[in-house]
């Protein structure tokens, strides 16, 4: 094995499933250090950010500055609670393996943990997104409700030939959700738990806006991968969410297959505004880069 790569799981064997055995002992005091390192930056930013569901689950679990956790003993802690266990893959892994996996209940996270030189920002999913953002949200059985549905959804829809749509729904709520609170805003999307900077951005900045979840209209909106979102969907509650994505997606995909996507900062006039964003961070970013 290479430690020295950036994904020392890189050629690891791997079974039919995808998954790859975590070694856990061979992590370097380096790497478990990281991990404490990464958890403690969170912990300035995400008290009276992140919703409640996520900071409890935090606490359930146990993960923060106690090193790179040994997926089966977190597993066992989070079976107790929701029946969810964490499988360990390499990267990313083919969408149909992926949605069989939630949909039995296995939340798959990357082993590998971010090198030293990408500590403030990684595109690929490491166990520090996949593990710290994801599997506290996991502790929540309405949550755990959902992405199970989601998993299951996610079969049909590769049947339907309508993987984008719901690939969005994940990405705009399992990633980059938030929900209203009685305080105000709170995060529940990974994507945002494991970054510092846009923990911050994405409830105080006037740039995005913010849109009241519908369903199909997240299903038509493209999304960025690569920088801070335009738009973020905002949920009432975690039953919400399950109720809407309850229903049966076959109509909903038959309605959208043929309309144009949504840019991401796009709004329309039938949107639930909550923050008409003035997109002053993007359009900075694009004088920059000419
Ligand atoms: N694999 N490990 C991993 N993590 C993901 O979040 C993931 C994946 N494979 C496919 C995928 N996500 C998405 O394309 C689906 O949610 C649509
Ligand atoms: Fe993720």
């Amino acid at each position: 094995m290479d430690f020295s790569a950036k994904n020392r799981y890189a050629n690891s064997p791997r079974n039919p499933d995808y998954t790859i055995d975590q070694m856990w002992d061979t992590y370097s005091d380096a790497e478990h250090d990281r991990w404490n390192r990464l958890c403690q930056r969170q912990a300035e930013v995400l008290p009276g950010r992140a919703d409640d569901v996520f900071l409890n689950g935090l606490e359930a679990l146990d993960i923060v500055g106690t090193g790179i956790p040994d997926m089966e003993k977190l597993s066992d802690k989070l079976e107790a609670i929701t029946g969810w266990r964490i499988v360990p893959v390499v990267d990313l892994v083919p969408d149909d393996i992926f949605f069989e996996h939630l949909a039995n209940r296995r939340f798959p996270a990357g082993a590998f943990i971010r090198p030293e030189q990408e500590f403030d920002y990684i595109q690929e999913p490491d166990i520090f997104h996949d593990i710290y953002g994801h599997v506290p949200m996991l502790t929540n059985p309405i949550f755990a409700e959902f992405v199970e549905a989601y998993g299951k959804g996610g079969m049909r829809a590769l049947e339907l030939g309508q993987l984008p749509n719901l690939a969005r729904l994940y990405w705009y709520t399992v990633e980059f959700g938030l929900i209203n609170s009685p305080d105000g805003q709170r995060i529940y999307g990974a994507g945002i738990l494991s970054s510092p900077m846009e923990s911050v951005f994405c409830l105080e900045d006037t740039s995005p806006h913010k849109i009241q979840l519908d369903v199909q209209r997240l299903m038509s909106t493209n999304y960025i991968i690569d920088d801070f979102q335009k738009t973020y969907f905002v949920i009432d509650s975690f039953e919400q969410l399950l109720e809407d994505c309850y229903a049966d997606f076959g109509k909903l995909y038959e309605d959208t297959k043929d309309v144009k996507p949504i840019e991401p900062h796009e709004i329309l006039p039938s949107d639930d505004l909550l923050q008409h964003g003035s997109l002053t961070y993007f359009t900075n970013r694009q004088k920059e880069a000419v």
